[in-house]
């Protein structure tokens, strides 16, 4: 079905039905260029184990990521792992360079808790891992690139794993406390921080199935209990910032939340109920608690999780009860919606379902199935497809659904199997552009677009077969040496113009230094 169709502007009254100005997956040649709010922010953005290394240097405790990666067998792709990943910890200032040479008004960076709490516990702080971030942030701000700082972004202690992690409420009180030596030691320079990166691929990813660290795959149950708990440390992080330090340290701070567009794989009223229920399910699950008027989890989650989990003779519903003080303590924790936003999928309830999935589990309690579109393009990632208006539609119904609140793009990118002239890449981060302009001017509150990520970086499962940098690293050479791909020339024409320019070749491309 080609879901970028021009529709009849009066038949709007579906999610998922495109408002007439958006534009077709076209061409890149031949397109107006296309001008950013003088106000719009760009960056790129990286993650603490993907790109550190120095695992085990100078007093840093052990995370998840670190006992997963050397696992034997390895659950890693190539059996790699991140203990030196990019080097970022000894080659910080490249880092700071090359943002300095793209342009970037923002770097979104994140700690490594254990860095910074070995034991996890706040009763000890190792100073050498304050020393690397105090260093990166001044590298930094010497440099006019302001930093976004992601307190949690999946590397976990592994003290605190053995207490069970985040399905463990006890880790609402260790998360803030970590959080609060981050508030002491940095908030002076940091003025805009993430609590979690991406809460649904943390609890469904690593307690819901094997896909992330910590492996432990007990869907049905795992994923909610890890989402009731997420939820409220996000929330205490939050209140603790605006209670104690925003007035002196006068910055703002928020979530990010990967979303997924889902689009019904026909018209079928079926497909369009099991599309409402899969966006319920995967980022309404975290939304709507955060941003929507009334709070809670939504629904049409708690009412089907409640009714199978009745059907299967649990004596309460899996998804546990948030209490009215715990909704209203969650309710309004984000100063803006951070947004990871990758790739679309289509939906579909029928018949075909039946015995598919296990019982229970989080998708048998969803009760959908994804497919997707052959003719739309394959990124190296087996989840990435490039469906530039999936973004369009999603910023148009956060903007719809949670009162038009300031959305942060805090990730998008294209992953290849390497190489430096990376001409899709190029398309894909012009075609979002172009669909994130297609949202503000149709009244999306968009602040800024961060590009995930800077430089070529440790892929989780996948380990380093996918590419995600501007600039590629070579993982062969001990000095992991950076080199600019094509697509950095062009983003930084675009930050350099705040325009979109299809048409821009970067001059004497030589795949050298930029
Ligand atoms: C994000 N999906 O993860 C993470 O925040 C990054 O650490 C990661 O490197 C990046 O995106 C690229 O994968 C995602 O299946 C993983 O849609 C999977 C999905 C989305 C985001």
């Amino acid at each position: 079905m080609p879901i970028c169709k021009i529709i009849n502007k009066n038949n709007l009254h579906r999610v998922w039905e495109t408002p007439a100005n958006i534009h077709q997956n076209s061409a890149n040649s031949q397109r107006a260029s296309r001008k950013f709010p003088e106000d719009f922010l760009f960056g790129t953005s990286s993650s603490a184990y993907q790109i550190e290394g120095g695992w085990n240097k100078d007093g840093k405790g052990i995370s998840i990521w670190d006992v997963a990666t050397h696992m034997d067998p390895s659950p890693v792709l190539d059996g790699s792992s991140g203990d030196v990943a990019a080097d970022s910890y000894h080659l910080y200032k490249r880092d700071v360079e090359m943002m300095k040479e793209l342009g970037l008004d923002f770097y979104r960076f994140s700690i490594s808790w254990p860095r910074i709490l070995p034991s996890g516990f706040s009763n000890e702080i190792n100073q050498a891992g304050i020393n690397y971030y105090n260093n990166l942030i001044d590298e930094m701000l010497a440099n006019g690139i302001s930093p976004l700082l992601t307190i949690y972004h999946w590397d976990l202690p592994h003290n605190l794993q053995k207490l069970g992690g985040w399905v463990n409420p006890i880790i609402i009180d260790y998360f803030t406390d970590y959080a609060e030596v981050l508030f002491d030691n940095f908030g002076d320079r940091v003025k805009c921080w993430i609590t979690i990166n991406e809460p649904q691929q943390i609890c469904v990813g690593g307690y819901g199935s094997s896909m992330l660290a910590p492996l432990l795959n007990m869907t049905g149950i795992g994923e909610y209990l890890c989402s009731k708990n997420l939820l409220l440390a996000h929330a205490k992080a939050y209140r603790l910032y605006d209670e104690k330090y925003r007035k002196k340290q006068n910055g703002l701070i928020g979530i990010s939340i990967n979303g997924y567009w889902y689009e019904p794989a026909t018209d079928s009223i079926d497909d369009k109920k099991a599309t409402l229920d899969t966006i319920q399910f995967d980022w309404g699950q975290y939304a709507h608690p955060i941003f929507s008027k009334e709070g809670d989890y939504p629904y049409e989650l708690k009412r089907k999780v409640y009714a199978k989990s009745a059907e299967q003779g649990f004596k309460r519903s899996r998804l546990p009860k948030l209490s009215k003080s715990e909704i209203e303590f969650i309710k309004g924790s984000s100063d803006f919606f951070g947004l990871n936003a990758y790739t679309t999928t289509l939906v579909y309830r029928n018949a075909s379902l039946e015995g598919m999935y296990a019982v229970p589990s989080y998708l048998d309690d969803l009760g959908a199935g994804f497919t997707t579109d052959d003719s739309w393009p394959q990124g190296a990632s087996v989840w990435l497809k490039e469906v530039p208006c999936g973004l369009t539609k999603i910023l148009l119904e956060i903007s719809k659904r949670y009162d038009n609140p300031p959305i942060y793009i805090t990730e998008n990118g294209w992953s290849t199997f390497g190489g430096l002239v990376d001409d899709d890449r190029i398309r894909y981060l012009r075609n979002y552009l172009d669909a994130v302009l297609d949202a503000i001017e149709a009244g999306s509150n968009v602040k800024l677009y961060t590009y995930w990520s800077l430089m070529d970086n440790f892929e989780w499962l996948s380990g380093y077969s996918e590419k995600f940098g501007l600039y590629e690293v070579d993982f062969a050479d001990p000095n992991r040496t950076r080199t600019p791909r094509k697509s950095s020339f062009i983003y930084r024409e675009i930050i350099r113009t705040k325009t979109l320019d299809f048409d821009y070749e970067p001059e004497n491309f030589t795949g050298g230094n930029i």
